[in-house]
This record gives structure tokens, sequence and C-alpha cells, in this order.
């Protein structure tokens, strides 16, 4: 049944994205009969030359036109099985136009969950909450002025773009703040740069909010390209300055221009975020994984909690993207938060889905909720590490 599922949802994005009604057809019936092999066997007998017809209308494609009669009957075999006729007669231009409402209407239901995973409030003043929420949050303890926040992940994941967006958010308008790049392989990103995020409105006279969120080059999959598991690491604890730029042929090095010697609180990152690709989620490498495991031991030890955002889920979901409050009820996205989980070796309820400004030129307040979220769900763990380490640290200082 969730085999089934998924292929759909591929599927039916791509027949979509192409606008040929026919081939969505001819899947739906496929699929229905894989749906009803499984929960109902009995029903079985009727639909098998439904698949037989399907099948030879995607070899031959001369037999084409009989592929939406066989939708017909695919639909009717699951609703009303004693009255299927043998041969469907060609259907006519309005029972056309309500089929393809119905399977549409299908296609949706199948695509989405009956209720959302997670719970999340779509309101304006639900927004306005989370933006006050970060503007006023300070580290516990009184324990530094500012959490630093590492963006972590592989090239074109949307590491700059989610800073931009958060950005977007409290500025009132889309702006590309963190220079973001294309899906090239290279990474455009080169240093480490830190973006304290600004106050909204009139507030952001009082200077911007305690969490700064810093970019960096992207991850290299175990080869000679990208970030370093190790440069990350002297990032991580401090000894990076602002502005340093990242080689493969040269590592940071203690006698490197800059090198923080002996850093301080203020220097270290308090959370990482690893940010994945939700549409290369399949097709990340071997090696880009078994760096993130090596990467969460080490930063793990280091007491340093980690949080990890899905990104470019419109790209993986029609329904998401057209509408980003269904995200939670998208079998996709929550398939896909699956496999990024096994990818980063990390429990799901670490990590969130967000959409982030690419294209548009306008705020979108579903959107801006869902980014705000993600800030929110960073600071919870931001704020462990803060909790967990700054007696450690006042008596070692
Ligand atoms: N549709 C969509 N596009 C996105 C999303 N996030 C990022 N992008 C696009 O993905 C591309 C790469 O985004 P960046 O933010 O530059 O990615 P990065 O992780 O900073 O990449 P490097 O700096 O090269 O390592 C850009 O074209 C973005 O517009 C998203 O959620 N949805
Ligand atoms: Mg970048």
């Amino acid at each position: 049944m969730e085999k089934a599922t998924i292929k759909f949802g591929g599927l039916n994005q791509a027949a979509e994205a192409n606008e040929v009604p026919s081939s969505r057809f001819s899947f739906g019936s496929v699929f229905n009969q894989a749906k009803e092999a499984t929960e109902t066997p009995s029903t079985l007998p009727s639909v098998r030359p439904v698949f037989n017809q399907a099948k030879e209308a995607t070899e031959t494609p001369s037999t084409l036109p009989s592929v939406r009669p066989v939708f017909n009957q695919a639909k009717e075999a699951t609703e009303t099985p004693s009255t299927l006729p043998s041969v469907r007669p060609l259907a006519s231009k309005k029972d056309n136009k309500q089929n393809k409402g119905l399977f549409t209407n299908t296609c949706i239901a199948l695509q989405l969950l009956d209720t959302p995973w997670r719970s999340v409030n779509w309101t304006s003043e639900s927004r306005e909450e989370l933006m006050e929420k970060v503007e006023s949050y300070t580290p516990a303890r009184g324990a530094a002025s500012e959490a630093r926040v590492l963006l972590l992940g592989p090239v074109a994941a949307g590491k700059s773009s989610f800073i931009s967006s958060v950005q977007s958010v409290f500025s009132g308008r889309v702006l590309n703040r963190a220079m973001v790049g294309s899906s090239a392989s290279a990474s455009f990103t080169k240093r480490l740069q830190s973006f304290p995020i600004r106050r909204s409105g009139e507030k952001s006279d009082s200077g911007p909010t305690a969490l700064v969120l810093c970019d960096i080059m992207g991850l290299g999959d175990g080869d000679l390209t990208g970030l370093s598991l190790y440069d990350a690491l002297c990032v991580i604890k401090g000894h990076v300055i602002e502005g340093h730029q990242f080689s493969a042929e040269d590592p940071v090095r203690s006698d490197s221009m800059g090198f923080i010697k002996k850093p301080n609180l203020k220097d270290k990152i308090h959370c990482v975020v690893f940010v994945v690709d939700a549409t290369k989620i399949n097709t990340y490498t071997k090696g880009l994984s078994t760096t993130f495991q090596q990467l969460r031991q080490n930063i793990s030890s280091l007491g340093v909690h980690q949080v990890a955002l899905l990104t470019h889920i419109d790209e993986v979901c029609t329904i998401t993207s057209q509408d980003v409050s269904q995200v939670y009820r998208s079998r996709q996205v929550q398939q896909l938060i699956g496999k990024a989980g096994a990818l980063l070796g990390m429990a799901t309820s670490y990590i969130v889905p967000v959409r982030n400004y690419s294209s548009q030129l306008e705020l979108n307040d579903n959107m801006d909720i869902l980014l705000l979220n993600a800030v929110d769900h960073i600071l919870q763990y931001t704020d462990l590490y803060f909790q967990d380490n700054v007696v450690d640290y006042k008596a070692t200082n």
C-alpha cells in the first residue's frame, strides 16, 4: 500500500506538471489495482482486465484512446462492482469533466493525510506571536548576548536561502540578504558570514534580535570538494574568524590568519542546523551520509545540539507548493522527513520542513509561519546548550 502511494505521488506530480491527462488516467487505474490488491482481494477479478488494458495502453500508444474508459471502469469497479459492463462506451465530454474532477479529488485525498501529523496554527496572530517570541529571545542564564547558530549542509541545499528568508520575514519584504546561489555543483558561499536577525518594523531601531544565523560553504561529500569535516568542527569550536574563506586545499590551521586560539562562548556555535534538499534526499551519496554521521558524533561530544531543515518541499509536493499550510498532511513530505532522518542519523522529531523564498517577490503568511516555526524549533535546542554548558563554562573561565 505504502509503496503504491509513493509511486503514485511522484508520477502524479510528473503527470500534472506535463498536463497529460491521459497518463493520469492510465496510472490511476494501475494504482487502483495495486490498492485493491492489498486492501480488498475479493474485488480483484473485476480489476484485473482493467490493468491489462492500462498496461497495453502504455506499451502500445495506438491503443491510448481506450485509456479513458479504463479509468471509468476502474472507478466504478471500486464503487459499484455489480454494474460493471464488459466494455464501456466512450465517455461524453460532460462525463470526462466530471471524471476529471473526481479523479483530481481522489488524487488529492491520496496525497494528503486526513489529519496533519504535526499541528501548526496558521493564523496571522500566530505569525505575530512567533515573531515576538524570536524578537524577545535571550540566551538562557544570561550566558551570552547572542545565540550563534550554524547552518551546515550540502551545496545548494538552501542554507543561504533560509537565512535570507528569515531576514525577509522580519524585514517585511523578500530580500536576498545572505547571497543565494543556484543549484551548481560548487558551493556559492565560500566564507563564514554571520547574520544577526533584525527586529521588525519600528523595533528595528532597538538593534537586532539575539539570534545570529551563520552561513558557510556547502559540505563536501567525502572527497576533496567543499567544506571538510575538520574545518566545520573548527568553526563550531569557535576557532575561525568572521569572513574566513574556506578552501579544500588550505584547511584551517592554528597558524591560519586570525585563528582564535582560546575561543570564548561568544565565538563558539551554540546550535547546528543541518539543511537538506527534499528533492535530493534519494540521490545524496553514501559519502555525504557518512560525513553527517561523523559530524553528528563530534558535534554532540561538544555538547552542541543539532536539528535539521528539509527545504525545497514545494518541489516534491504539488499541493504543498500551492498551499504550504498542507505541509503536515503531505504523505510525500512526511516520507521524505523519514528519509532525511535516516540520512542524518537523526530522529525525525528534530527535523522540520521549510519552504524558502526563492522565486517569490512578496511575503506569504503561511510560508512565514513555517519559517518562524523552524526558527522557534532551532531556538529551543540552542537554549539547551546554554542550560547545559554555561555552569561548566563559567566555572572554567
Ligand atoms: N523552490 C525552492 N527553491 C529553493 C528553496 N531553498 C533554496 N532554493 C533554491 O536553491 C538554490 C540554492 O540555494 P542556496 O540558498 O544558495 O543554497 P546554499 O545551501 O546556500 O548553497 P551553497 O552556498 O552553494 O552551498 C537557489 O536557486 C535557491 O533559490 C526552497 O525551499 N524551494
Ligand atoms: Mg550559500
